[in-house]
């Protein structure tokens, strides 16, 4: 069984990060190891929130990782709180990256035009230079837009799209995927571009009048789960985008849905039925 490692906050309530990782890579038939870097009573997008940092830890634990020879097939981070965070996952990538480990760093940082809440201008630049480290980066709109420096756009065509892709790889990843990407009020999906090979790829799906929040978070983990069952990355970010839109339905059927993050809980069996072809 392959193992990941996660690298993200713990939200308690909220349905992102950890608590969303954790049971989608799990239902690929993943390991999923974590690496908490902060717990939050909420997400930022609440009103309030507590937040225990947790960077004094994560030298620790990859110190043991190392002494007990723990290696992983992959290693994923999200959304990281500070600086020297995104310092040390640097560090810790450099550390366990082996010759077959695959990065893949989810920038989770804004979205909509905006950062989330805490995060100051000049933080997009450190994570640039994270993401350099990458086989994979999966960033919205926004959150590429920041890390390039460009004004972000909400009307654009695949040209620049295409462009922007490019741009992305240029930081140093070898593979950039943009999630959320709509040229028109029909279909959403993912547009990827590989730098090894010059190839573009895409896919998209039913565009639903709601967004909700979470929905990254819960693209990436089912994109990366898919990759390490053994999905082609195409096949994942496929399934990735096909899972979020699941997610969404359910969310919209439920009249008790929380406001917070999608019903992602009762799309797993399409996500696990999906897998079981791979
Ligand atoms: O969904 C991304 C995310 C992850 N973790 C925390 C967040 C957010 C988005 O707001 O606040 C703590």
């Amino acid at each position: 069984m392959k193992r990941i490692i996660t690298v993200q906050d713990i939200s308690c309530v909220g349905k992102c990060s950890l608590t969303v990782a954790l049971p989608i890579i799990s239902a690929a038939g993943v390991e999923a190891s974590v690496l908490p870097t902060s717990v939050l009573s909420t997400h930022t997008a609440f009103p309030k929130f507590t937040f225990l940092d947790l960077t004094d830890e994560i030298k620790k634990v990859s110190d043991v990782f190392s002494e007990l020879s723990i290696d992983f097939d992959a290693i994923y981070t999200g959304y990281l709180g500070s600086y020297e965070q995104i310092r040390l996952v640097g560090e810790f990538i450099d550390t366990h990256k082996k010759e077959n480990t695959v990065v893949v760093i989810d920038p989770a940082m804004a979205d909509n035009g905006k950062l989330y809440h805490g995060f100051s201008p000049d933080f997009p630049s450190h994570m640039a230079s994270l993401v350099s480290k990458a086989d994979l980066i999966i960033p919205n709109l926004t959150e590429a837009s920041f890390m390039l420096g460009i004004p972000y756009v909400e009307k654009y065509d695949e040209d620049y799209i295409k462009d922007v892709l490019k741009r992305l790889t240029g930081l140093g990843c070898k593979r950039a995927a943009l999630t959320g990407v709509s040229f028109d009020d029909s279909k959403i999906g993912v547009y990827a571009y590989n730098s090894e090979d010059g190839s573009y790829f895409s896919y998209f799906n039913e565009k639903l009048p709601a967004s909700f929040h979470g929905t990254g978070d819960v693209f990436a983990s089912a994109a990366v789960g898919a990759h390490m069952r053994g999905a082609s990355i195409e096949d994942a970010l496929s399934l990735a985008v096909d899972f979020t839109l699941e997610c969404m339905r359910y969310t919209l059927r439920d009249p008790e849905a929380r406001f917070y993050g999608v019903n992602f809980e009762e799309a797993l069996p399409m996500y696990i039925k999906r897998l079981s072809n791979v």
